[in-house]
Parts: structure tokens; C-alpha cells; sequence
């Protein structure tokens, strides 16, 4: 049986890398099922990864594609932006990816406010590398290099990018896979740096050293979790410790983007320039 996301998918690279039961391949498919229904071109978009398990993605994914480097998706992806201003560009990315290595890049993205849509896998963890904390762990949580608990604060994505100035916020889960496909539809559509974090389950790295391996049970345990933004706002900090907040976080649509804002100005550049000569010619 062919699915319809075959049309944007490499099959002859299948089976893909990705443990059994890791939420990568979720993600990977509600994007490419986000990608259809908006229409998007082979010719004129862009999906651009670092390095990581979830990076991977880009490698499946029949659309243009830069597997770039670790941490600088975000820095490739502006450069094709600036370069292709009517393309969509969309970046891949992993907690480790995008909000260690390539943390800079992700909020002066978010503070340019320039029209791409970041997509960030959150697992708490550096798969690829066997386990490593992430700047997302939670309190508590073991790794390779917290093997009796990690003792910092996570970041809270969703908030650490509103902040920096990203006007379309958004988390989902892999456990909730339609509305996940909505919020990375709206996310791509919306004009403006989109950030959507998704949170996926790894079995392997996480998994195993926090509770369990088992993938089903780890996307039910993020079922059980979710909240509305609706419902969390009237919940206390202490109510909502362990709550995962879904849904869209934050919209703003008359936000100044980036690239308008630099073209407007880069005319006015050269309009100053030609003036005097202009004149000259009168
Ligand atoms: C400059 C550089 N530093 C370190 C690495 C090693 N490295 C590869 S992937 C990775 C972490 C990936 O973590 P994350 O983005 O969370 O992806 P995951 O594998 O969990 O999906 C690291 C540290 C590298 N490839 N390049
Ligand atoms: S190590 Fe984790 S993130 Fe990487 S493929 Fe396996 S389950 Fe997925």
C-alpha cells in the first residue's frame, strides 16, 4: 500500500536509521503531511537539519535538503532565505542540535523574527551520541553524563522563544500526531519565525535510563501529561510541574519579519545613493 507521503519521501533510502519505537518517524510524517496539504514545491522548499537522530529526517525527505552541520541549521537556513526570499524554508532540529550547539543561532533567529518555521525534536537527550544530557532534561533525569540525576533546570523552549521575539510558539507531541500536523501547518503558513517544539519519545537513550524502554507507554505517558494552554493557566506552578503544555503558545501576525524589513531599508539605501546623481542629471 503506497501512502500519500511517499510523494515527499525517499523510499528507496528505507528503512530509515531510527530505533524501533523512537517518535522521530512520527514527527517526520506529520511534517510531510503539513507539507502536502499546503501545497508545498519541490522547487521551492527548503528543509534544512544539523546533526543528530532527529536530523536525520532531512536525509528521508524528498523536497530540497541541506544536511548541514551540528548546531548551524538555523544559520544555513537563513542564508538560503535571504538568498531565495519566496522560498519556504524549514528547519529540523534536536534539543541538542538546536537549543545547545546551535542555542545562539536559535534566538537570534527568533529575535530577527525572520519567516522560517523551526522544528525541534525534543527527546531531553543526545541520541546519536549515545545519552548525553540536553539543555531540556528535566530535573531528575539520568543520562550518561547524569548518572544519579541531573540537578540544572530544563529550558522551557517554548518560553525561552517567545521571549527572544519568535511570533509563532507552538509544542506538540508525538502522541498526539494530528494536532501536531495542525501546528506545524500553521507554524509553516504563518509570516515570521515559527518555532514548534515536538516532543518525541526515545526508548534507547532516554528511555531505558528513565522509567522505560517502552515506546508505547512513553507516548501514552505523554498523552496523560498534555495540557491545553487554556487549562494550564489556571493551574498553579506547582500543579503544572510534570504537565507538558500543548497547543499554540503564542501568536503575534503583525510582527515586523526580517527580510521585509531589510529590504525596505536596503531600497531606501539605494534610493539615498541614486539621489545625488539624480539631481546631477537635472
Ligand atoms: C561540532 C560537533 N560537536 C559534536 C558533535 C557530536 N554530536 C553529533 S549529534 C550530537 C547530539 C545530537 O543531539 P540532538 O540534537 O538532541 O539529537 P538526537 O540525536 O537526540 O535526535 C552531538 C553532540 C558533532 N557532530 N559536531
Ligand atoms: S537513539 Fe533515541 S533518538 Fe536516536 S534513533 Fe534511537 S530512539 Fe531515536
Amino acid at each position: 500500500m503506497s501512502l500519500e507521503i511517499e510523494e515527499f519521501l525517499h523510499t528507496e533510502r528505507l528503512p530509515h536509521i531510527w530505533c524501533p519505537g523512537c517518535g522521530n518517524g512520527i514527527v517526520t510524517a506529520a511534517f510531510l503531511r503539513a507539507a502536502l496539504d499546503l501545497g508545498l514545491k519541490r522547487e521551492s522548499t527548503v528543509v534544512v537539519s544539523g546533526i543528530g537522530c532527529s536530523s536525520r529526517a532531512s536525509n528521508y525527505i524528498d523536497l530540497g535538503t541541506v544536511h548541514s552541520i551540528h548546531g548551524r541549521a538555523i544559520a544555513v537556513a537563513t542564508g538560503i532565505k535571504m538568498a531565495r526570499p519566496n522560498f519556504t524554508v524549514i528547519v529540523l532540529t534536536g534539543d541538542g542540535d538546536g537549543a545547545a550547539i546551535g542555542g545562539n543561532h536559535l534566538i537570534h533567529a527568533c529575535r530577527r523574527n525572520i519567516d522560517l518555521t523551526c522544528v525541534l525534536f525534543n527527546n531531553q537527550i543526545y541520541g546519536m551520541t549515545g545519552g548525553q544530557l540536553s539543555p531540556t532534561m528535566e530535573v531528575g533525569g539520568r543520562a550518561t553524563t547524569a548518572p544519579h540525576g541531573h540537578v540544572e533546570p530544563p529550558f522551557d523552549l517554548c518560553r525561552l522563544t517567545e521571549a527572544a521575539g519568535a511570533s509563532f510558539v507552538a509544542r506538540g507531541t508525538a502522541g498526539h500526531i494530528r494536532q501536531l500536523e495542525k501546528l506545524i501547518k500553521k507554524g509553516i503558513a504563518h509570516p515570521g519565525f515559527a518555532f514548534i517544539e515536538a516532543v518525541v519519545p526515545c526508548p534507547t537513550e532516554y528511555g531505558r535510563r528513565n522509567g522505560t524502554a517502552n515506546a508505547p507507554r512513553m507516548l501514552d505517558d505523554e498523552r496523560t501529561r498534555s495540557i491545553s494552554k487554556a487549562k494550564a493557566a489556571g493551574l498553579s506552578r506547582q500543579e503544572l510541574a510534570g504537565k507538558i503544555v500543548t497547543g499554540i503558545l503564542h501568536e503575534d501576525t503583525t510582527a515586523p519579519e526580517f527580510l521585509q524589513a531589510y529590504t525596505a531599508d536596503a531600497r531606501a539605501q539605494a534610493e539615498e545613493a541614486s539621489a545625488p546623481a539624480a539631481k546631477e542629471q537635472k
